[in-house]
């Protein structure tokens, strides 16, 4: 039976420790990092997630500005808020929520955050940062799934990774950070020929496809570490992971739940990036 990693717990010791950092930091230069976060129209997960993130500035002692816009903004509104809070001295952190609605271009309001205050790390300057490793932020899931494959001991430099999905906010940048760790990494997505085989080949699986319980036992290397990003609904409408996760927890070596995994740590992740630009804010 797979050790389970404990995301829930580990995000709340990160917590921790960024809530004892920050009252010491607001002791020494009187700033209070400030994270505002934009959420456009009412997608429910979507409003979950942006009320976690909430919760957990209130919780680290942040101060949190919260922006809920209606489906019918329009690309040109949504600019001008960004580019307000771009100017407003209290918010050291920006996060529109994504997905936006069809008529918004994500690519356009990314580029109107200034990277400075990009704490999830999406805008164009702060990805190309991340490929030649000189960051200031790493995007929130990503980072978050480094902490726990740490959490589990387990040596990445040399091992074989997979990452199955090619997404520009876990996928692509996963595969990144897995190789800055020396890693040897493969990236799968709808279009390998067999995944199968490339995923029994993984000493590291991260999967975020989006596809409810598609990584089966047979698919698993014993022993393995499986980190599953997904945030799907099975054939009951329960919240469930893309891996099958009473099935491979019998053949994994270490494995992530959902609920309770990645998560959490997108969450304690998005503290961190916030942290990091008010310290970087204060400096200057
Ligand atoms: N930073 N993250 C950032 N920017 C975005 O634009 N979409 C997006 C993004 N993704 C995101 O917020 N993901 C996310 C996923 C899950 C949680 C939080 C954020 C989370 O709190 N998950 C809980 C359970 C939530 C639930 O009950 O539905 C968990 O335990 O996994």
């Amino acid at each position: 039976m797979a050790e389970i990693i404990d995301g829930k717990k580990i995000s709340a010791q990160i917590r921790g420790s960024i809530k004892e950092e920050t009252a010491r930091f607001i002791a020494e230069t009187g700033v209070t990092p400030g994270l505002a976060v934009i959420l456009v129209g009412s997608d429910p997960a979507s409003q979950i997630y942006v009320r976690n993130k909430k919760k957990a500035c209130e919780e680290v002692g942040f101060k949190s500005f919260e922006y809920l816009m209606p489906e019918s903004t329009t690309e040109e509104e949504l600019k001008e808020l960004v580019n307000k809070l771009n100017h407003t001295s209290e918010v050291h952190g920006i996060l529109c929520q994504l997905p936006l609605p069809k008529h918004i271009s994500e690519k356009a309001v990314i580029e109107s955050i200034s990277p400075m205050k990009d704490v999830d790390a999406f805008h164009p300057a702060n990805v190309g940062r991340i490929m030649t490793g000189d960051y200031n932020f790493l995007p929130c899931t990503p980072a978050g799934i480094m902490e726990l494959i740490k959490s589990t001991g387990v040596e990445i430099a040399g091992k074989k990774c997979v990452v199955v999905g090619r997404s520009n906010i876990v996928g692509k940048p996963m595969a990144m950070l897995l190789l800055h760790a020396n890693g040897t990494v493969t990236m799968c997505h709808s279009k390998t020929a067999d995944l199968k085989k490339e995923c029994l080949e993984a000493d590291i699986l991260v999967v975020a496809t989006g596809k409810a319980k598609m990584i089966k036992a047979d698919m698993v290397k014993p022993g393995a570490v499986v980190i599953d990003v997904g945030m799907d609904r099975d054939e009951n409408g329960k919240l469930c992971g893309d891996v099958d996760f009473d099935e491979v927890s019998k053949v994994a070596g270490y494995i992530t739940p959902v609920p309770g995994g990645v998560g959490p740590m997108t969450i304690a992740m998005l503290m961190r990036n916030t942290y990091t630009a008010a310290k970087i804010a204060a400096s200057r």
